[in-house]
């Protein structure tokens, strides 16, 4: 079998890396992260779309490793707040716990609680091209309380699609099946399937 097809991602987010890594793994591709210090463009896009091409670019620019780059720029959408958090959700309170109870605390007096997950991709060349983009929405409701401990960031108040169980409580392998990530992701391997004969 032919080396596997090395791509870099333009994270600072070990969630990221790992989900990713798992999605893939039936394919001849692997994720690493960008050979540099600190890995820290200025995410000033103003679409999930926007940013993932940034930090796809600015890993083809920094890091050492690699000639092919990736990166996900994704989020929470609550329809109550104006598709809030959004491109913000990694900025919108200092730590995963303070950014739960906010929210939480947004919706307390029982607002209307549907919302959405988005991941979008973007792969670019050493020259800073890009290749191609895929995007992945998985829609739900935000949870009362949190429940489960998988997965990362939101996923305890975020209840999936019809169901009552939240994306923490779902195992690795069902999050990776449904989740926002899953969806862009699968696309975005099978693009390289056919381009990249991974
Ligand atoms: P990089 O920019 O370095 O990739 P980040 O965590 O800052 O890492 P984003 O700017 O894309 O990434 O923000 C994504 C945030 O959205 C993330 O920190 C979580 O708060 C939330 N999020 C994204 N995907 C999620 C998931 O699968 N489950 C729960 N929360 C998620």
């Amino acid at each position: 079998m032919a080396d596997k097809l090395k791509i870099v991602l333009g994270t600072s987010n070990p969630h990221k890396v790992f989900e990713i890594n798992e999605i893939a793994k039936d394919y001849n591709v692997e994720f690493i992260l960008p050979d540099c210090n600190n890995f820290d463009p200025d995410e000033n896009g103003l679409t999930f779309e926007e940013n993932a091409e940034i930090k796809a670019k600015e890993a083809s620019r920094v890091s050492k490793n690699g000639n092919y780059f990736m990166a996900d720029d994704s989020g929470l959408c609550v329809d109550y707040l104006k598709g809030g958090p959004g491109i913000h959700s990694a900025r919108y309170d200092t730590t995963p716990e303070k950014r739960i109870e906010k929210l939480l605390d947004a919706l307390k007096d029982d607002n209307k609680r549907t919302a959405h997950f988005v991941c979008a991709l973007c792969l670019c060349d050493k020259e800073g091209k890009v290749l191609h983009r895929e995007k992945g929405i998985v829609e739900g409701k935000i949870a009362y309380s949190k429940k489960g401990s998988n997965g990362f960031g939101y996923d305890p108040v975020f209840l999936v699609e019809n169901g009552n169980r939240t994306m923490a409580e779902l195992t690795e392998k069902e999050k990776n099946t449904l989740s926002h990530r899953g969806r862009a992701l699968k696309s975005m391997l099978e693009w390289l399937k056919v381009n990249f004969k991974i």
